[in-house]
């Protein structure tokens, strides 16, 4: 490992040459009136942009235990949004309005619902969102959708492409803790495969608590389209990442922890670990036969060792990622406790399930790369990428060449390696995980920063880092700070993501407040002029045009049941308005021609001001109104 590992270049070098690279581009910032700043990757060259320049990519993160989705330019970094999923957001009211807590409700179990009811809430508000991934059409993006895991509270979230909002929420039966996520990649998506990491009873009431013989682990299979659960797999052992192929045939999760165990010493016990292959059409006749059970409403097949639906490649000890390369051909599985990774040929995988061969025959390589190997990008050209958590490396390495060594023959597949900082996670190419892999840029997702920027205290950000990989030198041109956690990333060419400016007035995500509108008699676009009473339920409809509200005051009483529905009939680009009620905790956005709505009680009586929060008009300050509350007769 010492040779291979003095081979690196060591990238301060590496980043002044960059440097040097990128006069032109700093001469014509300059040229264009900007001062030249003092940090060395802005002046670095190719992925710096100006002001007003525009990135080639998306790149789509996660932000672990934060819960959003977060939208990058590549390459300048630049964050561009923040898309709430499984968090609260001050900002759009994203888990206050009546749209959002559709989205967050209806998709729970019923125990779930009414457990969090008996608490005195209607959804969770945390969650831990790690993977998110872009619905595939023929082995590549197509846009349609975003697709993401909540590990904290065993849920899976959509979101549409075309408004860049979540649509559902669905939480999974009979799992625990969903980790791996990633779509089918042919013929489309098609299925969601998401691995549920921590193992339980099957049936966990609390009948079965402290024997852990008795627990199992379940993978599932979700309808992208539909967002429901289309079945489900028993599997021996954790559930970690998992991947699918490019022939619609077979999906792969890695498995460690095949021991069972409880404590970490339990857990990391036995030598191996495993990739467990999923046979799909297998499973899908299965499931149309009506083999194993029904649970939860969801058909469960068991798919343990020595099942006719899954296979078990013994890995070396505790593997994690787990990424299908671009060639189609190829499966890394990450070795995280063994210094290497293991390369599936899905070609050698029929004959494991036709002819029960030895589940290893798979296996067409095994380099030695470092110290930590988690995950592995690809860039399209036989090279691959991948992070070496405890090195704080990234090692570039070919695959062909791997699998030649593999064979007997004396080759080394190392190409070259880069230090990251600090202790990376997930790397991810551009395209990297379709067959359209382009091998222009890498980012390092690293879970220390350490001494990379100015203190702020005792919680500091991670550091995300940009890699050119056009050269077999892999030049690492800028870090970007992050908050918790980017855990991964996906980066997408810009013409496969078209969002819309501006709302369509029939989108399907305020259909619930034009159905109310029809209902009480109310155009939304027209709004109403007094309160519509329905008991103590109220409704008030407003719309808004730059720089005011329809209504300048309403009055209720005391006790009413309040829905406020505003319309936006700007239709301008990026005349957003907000609605904030003050001392109500009550604050939303609504973008130019959507229509949201918040209900509340008014237990508050006297005058209320409400404003626009998202800076509008010249007259921004001036967009408010009054909501009288009478008070309750004594
Ligand atoms: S896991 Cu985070 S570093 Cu959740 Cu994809 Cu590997
Ligand atoms: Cu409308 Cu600010």
């Amino acid at each position: 490992m010492t040779d291979k590992a003095n081979k690196l270049s060591v990238t301060r070098r590496g980043l002044m040459r960059a440097t040097a690279g990128g006069a032109v581009a700093a001469a014509a910032t300059a040229a264009a009136g900007i001062a030249s700043p003092p940090r060395a990757h802005a002046a670095a060259g190719s992925h710096a942009l100006g002001p007003g320049q525009l990135d080639e990519y998306y790149g789509f993160w996660s932000s672990g235990h934060a819960g959003e989705l977060r939208i990058l330019g590549v390459p300048s970094m630049r964050e561009l949004m923040r898309v709430p999923v499984f968090n609260r957001c001050s900002a759009t009211g994203w888990g206050q309005t009546n749209e959002s807590l559709k989205v967050l409700t209806e998709g729970l179990l019923p125990e779930t619902k009414e457990l969090l009811a008996a608490r005195g809430r209607v959804t969770y508000d945390n969650g831990d969102l790690h993977h998110p991934h872009m619905s595939f059409t023929d082995g590549t993006y197509d846009g349609r959708y975003l697709f993401m895991n909540d590990k904290a509270n065993t849920r899976v979230a959509r979101v549409r492409c075309d408004i860049m909002k979540c649509d559902k929420i669905i939480e999974i039966p009979n799992a625990a803790d969903i980790h791996g996520l990633r779509p089918q990649k042919y013929p489309r998506t098609g299925y969601i495969f998401a691995n549920g990491e921590h193992e339980t009873p099957l049936v966990n009431d609390g009948r079965i608590l402290d024997s852990p013989e008795d627990y199992v682990n379940i993978f599932t299979a979700i309808d992208g389209d539909t967002m429901t659960v289309a079945w489900q797999v028993i599997v021996s052992g954790n559930l970690d990442n998992c991947d699918a192929d490019y022939q619609g045939k077979y999906a792969f999760s890695t498995s460690y922890n095949s021991e069972m165990g409880m404590t970490l010493a339990e857990m990391t016990e036995s030598e191996t670990d495993h990739c467990v292959i999923f046979d799909i059409k297998a499973i899908e006749a299965g499931v149309a036969a009506g083999d194993g059970q029904m649970l939860n409403g969801v058909r469960v097949l068991d798919g343990r060792k020595g099942s006719k639906y899954t296979r078990y490649v013994p890995i070396p000890n505790s593997p994690h990622g787990c990424n299908t390369a671009p060639d189609k051909r190829h499966v890394v599985i990450n070795g995280k406790l063994s210094p290497t990774v293991s390369v599936i040929d899905v070609t050698k995988v029929d004959a494991l399930f036709s002819e029960n061969a030895d589940p290893r025959s798979c296996i067409v390589a095994e380099p030695q790369l470092g110290l930590g190997p988690l995950h592995t990008a690809f860039d399209g050209k036989g090279g691959a990428f991948t992070t070496l958590f405890l090195d704080s490396q990234i090692v570039k390495w070919d695959v062909e060449k791997a699998i030649r060594a593999y064979a007997g023959e004396d080759v080394d597949p190392i190409i070259s390696k880069v230090d990251v900082h600090y202790q990376p996670g997930h790397n991810h190419s551009t395209m990297g995980e379709t067959a359209e892999a382009d091998g222009r840029w890498l980012v390092s997702m690293n879970k220390f920063s350490k001494d990379r920027f100015i203190n702020v205290g005792p919680l500091k950000p991670e550091n995300e880092q940009l890699i050119d990989i056009s050269s077999d030198e892999m030049k690492v041109l800028h870090d970007g700070p992050t908050f918790a956690e980017p855990h991964d990333c996906i980066i997408v060419r810009r013409d496969i993501v078209n969002p819309k400016t501006i709302w369509d007035r029939d989108d399907p995500t305020f259909s619930d407040a034009v159905r109310q509108a029809a209902a009480d008699g109310v155009d939304l676009e027209d709004g109403a002029e007094e309160p519509i009473r329905d008991g103590n339920k109220v409704r008030v409809y407003m719309y808004s045009v730059a720089p005011e509200f329809s209504m300048e005051k309403f009055t209720v009483r005391q006790g009413d049941e309040v829905t406020i529905y505003i319309t936006n009939l700007d239709d301008v680009d990026d005349v957003t308005h907000g609605f904030c009620l003050s001392n109500y905790g009550i604050a939303f956005e609504i973008a130019p021609q959507a229509t949201a709505s918040v209900t509340f009680t008014a237990d508050r009586p006297g005058v209320h001001w409400f404003y626009c929060q998202w800076f509008c008009h010249a007259l921004h300050m001036e967009m408010r109104g009054r909501m009288f509350v009478e008070p309750r007769a004594a």
